[in-house]
């Protein structure tokens, strides 16, 4: 049909030109000028060793409209971080030689230092906290930020990795008890059980593992805050992300991307399916989707991804969607999904299913990020 070509072309063209919207007129300045003011001020605070090793390797990578803070009792690993700001808790309790396991001390630490948390935070519209739990600054001290940050009105969300069987009783123990601690004081709780890594790669050496963890805690706080940021053809923004994750409890967020075959579909279950993010979702009643894809996404394939999310949800499911064009991605579909309100299983259990050991997949630790990289895409 002719005149439906033809509104393809143009719509095409009008996508060529609106890349980079200029000021024609006063109105339009005043709107950029708006905007500019109305991003909502996001921080990520990693607090802890582990946290702190997150935002430094989110540094690393680099991160735009997001502020990075690396918190924590332990001046050493504090100054081997990298963020724009660096905040030493517990002067007086610890002396900066960190908490030595203990999450009381922790908690000590940031109830100590909580005027210089304040000062960073006053102005923040969502804080992102993310730390390894098991040890004694993140698992002691990451409850208070959050009730903090909170009680100064921002969206806050807690991303943290709970410690592998294998470290032993207690360091499960003080996640277990922090655990339900963030839940209390914090909107929304994701969490990496870094258990499950085990029934992806049984043989990872803990080091790589730990690697393999930061990455994939620095890419949940990022993937949310280019949700939010990155303008879009069906526009995502702050005000969606803090209704679906207000108050909900535990979330989820699962990333993929198919370039071939039925891309739509295989990016959307490998969203679903992450084996890090092994929650039951049957009862979720809300999410966000985020597709991203070339002009070349059709609206076949945004019905298959939102449907089939509908399907895995609770019937009636609220999903919000947005839609990206981003022309660089060419066959590529890049589906992120944020689930609230899911069931947590036992997160704390051993791996269910270590698979036969095989020499092929015994890994070398990994020296680089650019290995762990490879690793992350062979297998989610
Ligand atoms: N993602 C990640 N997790 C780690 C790393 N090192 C340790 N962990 C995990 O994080 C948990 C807490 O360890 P740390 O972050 O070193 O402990 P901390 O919060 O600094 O506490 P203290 O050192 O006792 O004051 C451990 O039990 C591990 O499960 C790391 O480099 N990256
Ligand atoms: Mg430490």
């Amino acid at each position: 049909m002719k005149f439906i070509d033809e509104a393809i072309k143009e719509s095409e063209k009008r996508l060529e030109k609106n890349k980079v919207p200029k000021a024609t007129s006063e109105i339009d300045e005043d709107l950029i000028e708006t905007i500019t003011i109305a991003h909502p001020k996001i921080f990520a605070i990693g607090t802890g060793g582990a946290g702190n090793n997150t935002i430094t390797r989110l540094n690393e990578k680099g991160v735009e409209n997001l502020e990075t803070i690396t918190i924590n009792s332990d001046a050493q690993d504090l100054l081997y971080s990298q963020a724009d700001k660096k905040i030493l808790i517990g002067r007086e309790t610890c002396k900066g030689l960190g908490a030595g396991g203990k999450p009381e001390i922790g908690e000590l630490c940031a109830e100590e230092s909580i005027e210089l948390i304040k000062d960073e935070l006053s102005d923040a519209n969502m804080v992102f906290i993310t730390c390894g739990l098991g040890g004694g600054t993140g698992s002691g001290s990451a409850p208070v930020i959050a009730k903090t940050a909170k009680k100064l009105g921002a969206l806050t969300i807690v991303v943290v990795s709970t410690p592998f069987i294998s470290e032993g009783p207690q360091r499960v123990k003080n996640a277990v008890e922090s655990l339900k601690k963030l839940k209390e004081s914090a909107d929304s709780v994701i969490v990496v059980p870094n258990e499950k890594l085990l029934e992806v790669a049984p043989n990872l050496p803990i080091i790589t593992a730990y690697m393999v963890s930061d990455e994939i805690l620095g890419k949940s706080v990022k993937g949310i805050t280019d949700l939010i940021m990155k303008h879009g053809a069906t526009n995502l923004d702050f005000s969606d992300v803090k209704s679906t994750m207000s108050d909900s409890g535990m979330s989820m967020i699962g990333m993929g991307e198919s370039e071939s075959g039925d891309r739509a579909l295989e990016s959307v279950y490998e969203a679903l399916n992450s084996p890090l993010l092994d929650l039951d979702i049957s009862e979720a009643q809300k999410a966000i989707v985020d597709i991203v894809g070339s002009n070349e996404l059709t609206t076949e394939e945004v019905n298959k991804i939102t449907s089939t999310i509908s399907d895995y949800l609770a019937p009636g499911a609220d999903i919000i969607m947005g839609i990206r064009v981003d022309n660089e991605l060419q066959h590529t579909i890049r589906t992120t999904v944020i689930i609230s309100g899911v069931k947590s299983q036992d997160l704390l259990s051993p791996a269910r299913e270590v698979p036969e050991k095989q020499e092929e997949s015994i890994q070398e630790p990994w020296e680089n990020f650019d290995a762990v990289d490879d690793f992350l895409d062979d297998k989610f």
